[in-house]
């Protein structure tokens, strides 16, 4: 049975309008970088169906008026390209932020779907385009490596946070890549360097160097160390100074649901001296830091050390968060 051209119309739209539906009903669940990642790589299988009706309506409504149906695939490869360019602008407008990857991702999505139906598009008979097996081949090999590359920063969260569950309850050593996905510096600088001194029980060899800037406010962070701390008593880590003096390095540890308010999250000073300091922090002040509320142990979220216009730059090295 075929269907009339209308009715296939009809279809392609519905399909392109599902697809559309989609991107913009659902949000990420929870804000953290595996979902914003996986939300991204979505960006691929949503417009490469989307490019394949484009195809579709093409093929049926510009049958007669393009013969060579490679037409149709740069039609629909515009196409698609337009529709992603014009859902970031509209989103640039509302709070969902624009994304050039996403741009990127709607291309790979086309191009990659397109490419594979193309190796079986039985329109092609008789057209006088003929691709040979091998070309075939080629293109469905380079579909595959062009879809992997661009899963690759997704591939790349998926095993940090793998990483990160299997080594908890350590939380940050220094000594693997997949956990500096979760470690940032701002305003500081923050290097992973051999380390100057023995951390005490430390059979490890590296830790981190933070520079802190003496202008304005710097910190060095921890963002989504595993959140579940429930049934451990400390968070503890090493700090070694090699200021001449004793310095106060600000400690801040809160929840998912933190409102950013100040008596919402656990807050202390830290009198750092010059030498090692093994610091230890019960877990039950952490749990009880926040004024109206108990902090949920089960979702922490954060840990930053900061440091606000000190005198001089000041230089720490930091190793071992763990909890125990
Ligand atoms: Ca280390």
């Amino acid at each position: 049975m075929k269907l009339s051209r209308r009715l296939q119309i009809v279809l392609m739209v519905a399909v392109i309008s599902a697809a559309l539906i989609v991107l913009e009903k659902y949000k990420i669940p929870l804000n953290i970088f595996l979902w914003r990642y996986i939300f991204d790589a979505g960006h691929i299988p949503l417009f490469g169906v989307i490019s394949i009706a484009f195809l579709g309506i093409s093929q049926t409504l510009w049958q007669r008026r393009f013969k060579n149906p490679m037409i149709h695939y740069i039609i629909a490869f515009v196409l698609t390209g337009l529709l992603g360019l014009i859902t970031e602008i509209i989103q640039y407008f509302t709070p969902r932020d624009a994304d050039l990857w996403d741009i990127i991702n709607d291309g790979v999505g086309a191009i990659c779907f397109l490419g594979l139906y193309l190796t079986f598009d039985r329109r092609l008979l008789g057209s006088g385009v003929v691709l040979s097996k091998k070309l075939k081949y080629i293109i469905r090999l380079a579909v595959v490596v062009l879809g992997l590359v661009a899963l690759m920063p997704t591939f790349n969260w998926i095993g940090a946070y793998i990483n990160r569950n299997i080594r908890f309850p350590q939380i940050c050593n220094f000594e693997s890549d997949w956990e500096q996905k979760f470690v940032f510096a701002n305003n500081a600088s923050l290097s992973i360097v051999p380390s100057p001194e023995s951390f005490g029980d430390s059979i490890d060899n590296n830790v981190g160097r933070v520079d802190f800037s003496k202008n304005g406010s710097s910190n060095f962070m921890i963002v989504e160390p595993y959140p579940d701390w429930a049934g451990y008593e400390n968070l503890s880590f090493s700090i070694f100074s090699d200021n001449p003096e004793i310095i106060n390095i600000e400690l801040r540890i809160n929840d998912r649901q933190h409102d950013k308010n100040y008596h919402d999250r656990f807050n202390q000073v830290l009198s750092i001296n010059p030498g090692i300091n093994n610091i230890s922090i019960p877990l039950i002040d952490i749990q009880m830091a926040p004024k109206n509320r108990q902090m949920d142990m089960r979702k922490i979220n954060l840990i930053i050390l900061f440091m606000v216009q000190p005198e001089n730059s000041i230089t720490i090295y930091l190793d071992n968060f763990r909890l125990e």
